[in-house]
This record gives C-alpha cells, structure tokens and sequence, in this order.
C-alpha cells in the first residue's frame, strides 16, 4: 500500500467539547500528515450534498440537521494506506460498540453525534473533499 489521502471531519459534539486537538494528535501520532485543515460550517445545501449517498435513509434529515448544527473541523490527511488506517482509528459507526482505544470507543456514546466523520473509498474522498475545500 502507498500513500493515499483521506477526509476526516470532526463533527459538531466533538468540537463543542474541544476533543479536536486530542483528535488530531492521534492521527499526528500515527504518522499522518496533515495537508489541509479548516473550520467549516455546513449549509443545508451543502450537507444534503456531503450526505447524497445516505438521501433514502429514515435519519437523512437528522444526519443533515446534526452535521448543520455547528463548526466542524474538516482535515485531509495523508499517508499510508489512509482510507482503510483512517476507518479503523475512528471505531464503528454506533459509538457505543466502538471498541475502546479507537476515537468513538473512547470519545462518544451517541449514532448520529459519532465525533467523527472519515471517508470509507477513494470515490467518498474525493466528492466529500471537494464539497468543503472546492
Ligand atoms: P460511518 O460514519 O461509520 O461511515 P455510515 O456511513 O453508515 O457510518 O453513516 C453515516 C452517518 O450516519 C454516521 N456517521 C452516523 O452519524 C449516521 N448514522 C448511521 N446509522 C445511523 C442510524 N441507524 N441512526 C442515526 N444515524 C445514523
């Protein structure tokens, strides 16, 4: 595997309880580096484009409501195989069987307010990018 890119964006919960440096020093840690790094805030427009894949899922509107519900820390990080490295630092999807050791398992309890978000294809990447750093 070489290197490669991927998005990660800290969401809401995880900004509002200031876990954003804790976070971006794991991935530092790891040896990512970090190419580029904002904070965002999401319209509806450019939620319900960030979240397009997940439009016929009965928590669409939450997801979109919840990513729009304050700033967000959006970070390209690259380095080694960091699509796959990247999802499996974050946990599982529902924080609470995250397992400890990983950014939900130790940061959150909750589904939609998951901490964090972090691509899951090359394909993700680049459309997910190129909504927030376009
Ligand atoms: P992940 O973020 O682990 O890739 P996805 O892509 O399945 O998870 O879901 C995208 C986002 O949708 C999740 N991060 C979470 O915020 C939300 N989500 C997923 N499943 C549910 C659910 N059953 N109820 C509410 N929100 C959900």
């Amino acid at each position: 595997m070489g290197a490669e890119q991927t998005l990660i964006v800290i969401k809401p919960d995880a900004f509002n309880r200031k876990l954003t440096g804790k976070i971006l020093q794991r991935f530092e840690e790891k040896g990512f580096n970090i190419v580029q790094l904002k904070t965002y805030v999401f319209t509806t427009e450019k939620a319900q484009e960030f979240y397009s894949v997940h439009r016929n899922k009965p928590f669409f509107n939450e997801l979109v409501s919840f990513i729009c519900s304050g700033t967000v820390v959006a970070c390209i990080l690259d380095g080694n195989n960091a699509i796959s490295t990247v999802r499996i630092m974050i946990g599982l999807t529902k924080s609470f069987d995250a397992s400890p050791g990983t950014i939900r398992g130790d940061f959150g309890l909750g589904i939609t307010d998951n901490i964090i978000h972090a691509s899951d294809s090359y394909e993700s990447f680049i459309k997910e990018s190129s909504v927030i750093f376009s």
